[in-house]
């Protein structure tokens, strides 16, 4: 009998990231099947050897490996290959967005056996424990104060509806993990922070000020004497804000700000605002103690290479984004033709928001005609009805796109 019920792998993310966040991916369904009864094995690509990798695969029923497009969906095709070749009985699931979003692309790979669909697994759960000291120890701590985000920002992969974690668990959660690791920052990856209503047990509406909570999650930082970052709406980043902010021990702030221009923010994303709301939102964090990133996305369909070019220049957007504490993150939309994806790694090019996916795995390849779907599945748009209505945007790579059909990226357009 095989001593491994389930062996969790993360995949490394990327080739270049310094970020090396806790692979929460894998802690929160391994906590799943550990509540299951399950004996649970966990390996990390980031730092474990590929020996114990392959011991552990020798043991295990089933494989599961977490995957993210771009790069990490490359790795994770490679393990699982890996997998099946040194021990054919094991069965390889894949979880996380990709498989979520692209289930039956995934799943038709020869080597994936099944694929695990559901947005969460285990997040109620409390992950840590002292016999799993090691995985959350050798990185940057991440957790999560509430999960979900109801927006409807068509790129999006986390759109979903807001929980806020109680306030008294997350304190004795940080507590208890804080006690036995001694972190002195923690990144909170919460898709939306400062939300503030969700629907009770009761299915009622519940709402909370979104500052207050900020104040009680600063609270329990204070106490620890803990610092943290985390990403917040632009309309949320009030100078009551800030200072709230400020005060709770954040020191550091993501907004998405997407695009610069109007148009695309409110008609073609759906992000729920306008650049009138980044532009407060710089205003505000000005000479603040808190630094900011502003993230933006070059190159979504539609956006042809002036529009990307005009709209992303920060300088243009407002001053306050010369501040000497701002960073900038751009995400380049791999469909668009300006990513740096390698023109013969075609296998993610359909895939919003890639950079530097320059992995040699393949997983989840759309079939002919995909690329189609799939960009009206991202886009939430009834079939055919895009063209005609974006045409002032610059539809050059989507048209491409579109008339290849198989799938194969036409070179952009030049205006
Ligand atoms: C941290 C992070 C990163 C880190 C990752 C490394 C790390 N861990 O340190 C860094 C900075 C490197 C990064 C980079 C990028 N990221 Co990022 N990142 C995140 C972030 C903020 C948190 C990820 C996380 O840990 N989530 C917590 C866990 C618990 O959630 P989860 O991964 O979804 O896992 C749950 C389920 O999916 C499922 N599950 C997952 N895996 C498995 C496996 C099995 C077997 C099972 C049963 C279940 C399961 O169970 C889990 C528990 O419920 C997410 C946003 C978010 N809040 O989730 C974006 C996110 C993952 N990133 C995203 C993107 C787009 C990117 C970039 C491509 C951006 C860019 N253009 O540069 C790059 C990738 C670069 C590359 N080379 O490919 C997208 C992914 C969309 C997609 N289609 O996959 C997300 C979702 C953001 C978004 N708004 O859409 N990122
Ligand atoms: S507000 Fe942010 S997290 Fe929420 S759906 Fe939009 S992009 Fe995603």
């Amino acid at each position: 009998m095989k001593k491994i019920d389930f062996l969790l792998v993360y995949p490394r993310p990327t080739s270049d990231s310094p970020v090396k966040l806790t692979p929460l991916s894998i802690l929160y369904p391994g906590a799943m099947f550990e509540a299951q009864g399950g004996r649970v094995a966990y390996f990390d690509e980031r730092y474990d050897p590929p020996e114990m990798l392959d011991e552990l695969i020798r043991e295990a029923r089933e494989i599961g490996v977490s995957a993210f497009t771009g790069f990490q969906v490359g790795r994770a095709a490679r393990i699982l290959k890996h997998a099946k070749r040194i021990n054919p009985s094991i069965v390889t699931g894949v979880g996380g967005h990709h498989a979520r979003i692209l289930p039956n692309e995934v799943l038709a790979e020869p080597f994936v056996d099944k694929v695990w669909p559901e947005r969460q697994y285990g997040e109620d759960l409390f992950p840590y424990s002292r016999d799993k000291r090691l995985l959350f120890a050798r990185g940057d701590m991440q957790y999560f104060t509430s999960v979900g985000c109801p927006f409807p920002c068509t790129f999006c992969a986390l759109s979903a509806p807001w929980s806020p974690k109680p306030i008294d668990d997350f304190d004795r959660e940080m507590k208890i993990m804080h006690a036995d690791l001694g972190f002195e920052e923690i990144s909170f990856s919460d898709p939306n922070i400062g939300f503030g209503a969700w629907k009770g047990e009761d299915g009622k509406t519940q709402r909370m000020d979104r500052a207050q909570r900020i104040r009680d999650i600063g609270r329990v930082m204070r106490d620890l004497e803990v610092r943290w970052d985390g990403n917040i709406r632009s309309p949320y980043l009030t100078s009551e804000m800030v200072d709230v902010l400020e005060e709770s021990n954040c020191f550091s702030i993501e907004i998405g700000c997407e695009s610069g221009n109007d148009y695309f923010l409110r008609k073609v994303i759906k992000k729920g605002h306008g650049v009138e709301h980044i532009k407060a939102a710089a205003r505000n964090v000005r000479g603040s103690g808190i630094s900011i990133m502003y993230s933006f996305i070059s190159g979504m369909p539609r956006e042809n290479t002036g529009d990307a070019a005009r709209y992303v220049r920060p300088d243009r957007l407002d001053q306050g984004y010369r501040s000497q504490r701002a960073h900038f993150s751009l995400s380049v939309c791999a469909l668009s033709g300006q990513s740096d994806v390698p023109r013969r790694r075609r296998w993610c090019r359909w895939v919003f928001e890639i950079r530097a996916a320059d992995d040699h795995g393949r997983m989840g390849q759309p079939q002919a005609h995909g690329v189609a779907d799939l960009l009206d599945r991202w886009f939430e748009l009834p079939h055919g009805q895009h063209a005609q209505k974006f045409s002032r945007q610059g539809l050059g790579t989507y048209r491409a796109l579109r008339q290849t059909g198989s799938g194969e990226m036409a070179p952009p357009r030049r205006r």
